[in-house]
């Protein structure tokens, strides 16, 4: 079995790279996604894809869902016999934590992919905002995608490029939009890796609603708007599938950046995550006034 970690920052197009990367691989692939929000939203857009997908629960695997890691990854053995297993860990899961899991298991060869999302990299690379996890993150990476590169400047997204080739010389890097390589990606697993520079946790408040069918999309569209000016708290990532007036739609908001596209089958119970800090929890349950539940 080959194994894929796909590892990034909330929100800087995981999901959007496994969900081309699976559909290309030859065999049976099993993608195990781990959402940061109790309403998981990233299994429904995998299978929408066509793409078969466990969750695990909320929390981070690469701490305190070590153990569940453990038992789903020996589950779906078991059960699927994959030739490919892809890892989706939360967006603040450190990839040493999950190497190490899989390194307990005897799970080998192992790719590590990383999604670095250029609309932030540059500002937040340093030790008072997320340095320690980007260099956990790029030095354990065999293949780094700097993404989002038509949301910066030609000059922004070459720096970011030459941060992370110095951060690991040995990685392979290359510039995407919406995570989209040309050819097929490189063959790789990193022997030589060293892990255990386990980066210490950040800590974010994440709240996760349950939605009723009867919201307009501009309401909506609106309302991740404000979310993205901070008027619900400092957030970092917001995510919704919901079947609103006007059809079945997906809102994010990753950072500054909201976006809002159909979503190509009805949901399952419309949800929203968010995740950030100091997000303001009264001001949302007065939007969001019952019978619609935090779950
Ligand atoms: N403009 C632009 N948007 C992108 C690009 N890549 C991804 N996105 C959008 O960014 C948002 C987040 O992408 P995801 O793939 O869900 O990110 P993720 O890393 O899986 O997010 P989490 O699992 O919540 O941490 C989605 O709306 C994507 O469509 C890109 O290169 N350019
Ligand atoms: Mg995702």
């Amino acid at each position: 079995m080959r194994t894929t970690i796909v590892c990034g920052m909330l929100g800087s197009g995981k999901t959007t790279f496994i969900s081309q990367f699976a559909r290309g691989l030859q065999g049976k692939t099993v993608v195990l996604v781990n959402d940061f929000g109790k309403a998981g939203i990233d299994g429904e857009i995998f299978e929408a894809n066509g793409i078969e997908s466990i969750e695990l629960p909320s929390g981070c695997v690469c701490c305190t869902l070590k153990f569940d890691l453990i038992s789903s990854i020996e589950k779906i053995i078991e059960s699927f016999a994959p030739g490919h297993l892809v890892i989706e860990p939360s967006g603040i899961a450190s990839p040493s934590g999950v190497l190490e899991t899989l390194g307990t298991l005897k799970i080998d060869p192992v790719t590590v992919v990383s999604i670095v999302d250029s609309t932030e990299f540059l500002d937040l690379n340093h030790e008072d905002a997320f340095g320690r996890f980007f260099e956990d993150q790029i030095t354990n990476s065999d293949i780094v995608l700097v993404n989002k590169t038509d949301l910066v400047n030609k000059d922004a997204a070459e720096r970011t490029v030459q941060t992370v080739e110095q951060m690991n010389p040995n990685a392979i890097v290359f510039s995407t939009i919406n995570c989209v390589i040309s050819g097929t990606l490189p063959g790789v697993s990193g022997a030589e890796r060293t892990i255990g520079r386990h980066a210490a946790h950040f800590h974010f408040d994440t709240i996760s609603l349950k939605l009723g069918d009867n919201l307009e999309h501009e309401w909506l569209s609106d309302f991740f708007q404000d979310m993205s000016i901070g008027k619900y708290g400092d957030i970092v990532r917001a995510k919704a599938l919901v079947n609103t007036l006007q059809g079945p739609y997906q809102f994010d908001l990753a950072f500054t950046n909201i976006k809002s596209v159909p979503f190509e089958k009805t949901v399952t119970g419309s949800r929203l995550v968010i995740i950030g800090k100091g997000v303001k929890r009264d001001k949302l349950a007065r939007l969001f006034p019952s019978p619609l539940a935090f779950l």
